[in-house]
């Protein structure tokens, strides 16, 4: 009985060291998450959750992100049911690796995109609160393991050149306004902390820079999000 429940004790301990550093990728719309998780692809010790942006533009044929933009009385309230499934199925993802980046998580999903929709009144009061109800039980039964959130901090006006640039199909709509409403709530959120609850401390990076000049502010905070683990590049 001793001897079992002492091998017992040691396995717990062995998984509680192999759970990875779970990392979030957080910032606003073209802040440069994808281009953050995609320069620490090359560590052996990383895994990448990219954002399940390829779900959401055709779930069975359907692009619900452009739907949501095209008509966000009738579309928001589905959209984000499913953006929040599928944050925690991303969270839920298994991996070996000492470190997990992952881009945006559950609590962005319903901190900041709910919370925007149902203030605009695209998502009215009764399904608001049906998406709480949602986000508390994910949230309760296997609550998503966060280590550090990286803040990819813009100003919006540089973050809207970019969006215009890339020219996301359905993005077209997206205006500075709204990016500029979407900045300060992930300004409430992480850094004055009275939007939501941050589940993690915050690592603030400059993301105003453009591609040439990222990689030294990578370069600066590498330590910090991989953890020490000894980098095989
Ligand atoms: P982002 O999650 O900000 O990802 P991105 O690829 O645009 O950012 P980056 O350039 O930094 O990599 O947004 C993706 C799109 O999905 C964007 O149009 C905003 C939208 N969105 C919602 O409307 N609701 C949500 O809950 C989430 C997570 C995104
Ligand atoms: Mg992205």
């Amino acid at each position: 009985m001793n001897t079992a429940h002492n091998i017992l004790k040691a396995c717990i301990r062995k998984m509680a060291q192999r759970r990875p550093f779970n990392v979030i990728v957080e910032g606003n719309i073209g802040s440069g998450k994808t281009t953050l998780l995609e320069h620490f692809k090359k560590y052996e010790d990383v895994s990448v959750q990219a954002e399940p942006l390829e779900q959401w533009t055709n779930f069975n044929g359907h692009n619900l992100l452009a739907l949501m933009y095209k008509d966000a009385q009738k579309w928001s309230f589905s959209f984000e049911s499913y953006v929040l499934l599928t944050m925690m199925q991303q969270h839920q993802h298994p991996t070996n690796r000492a470190v997990r980046l992952m881009e945006r998580s559950l609590f962005s999903a319903k901190y900041i995109f709910v919370e925007k929709m149902h203030r605009d009144g695209n998502i009215p009061d009764a399904s608001a609160a049906v998406l709480d109800e949602m986000f508390k039980f994910l949230n309760e039964q296997k609550p998503p393991q966060v280590d550090l959130i990286v803040y990819l901090r813009a100003t919006p006006e540089v973050v809207h050149e970019r969006m215009v640039k890339r020219n996301r199909d359905g993005e077209n709509t997206v205006s500075l306004n709204y990016l500029q409403d979407l900045h300060e709530m992930h300004e409430d959120w992480l850094v004055r902390k009275t939007l939501g609850h941050c589940p993690a401390p915050v690592l603030v990076m400059n993301a105003d820079l453009d591609k040439a000049q990222i990689a030294n502010e990578y370069k600066k905070y590498e330590g910090d999000i991989l953890k020490g683990i000894r980098l095989q590049a």
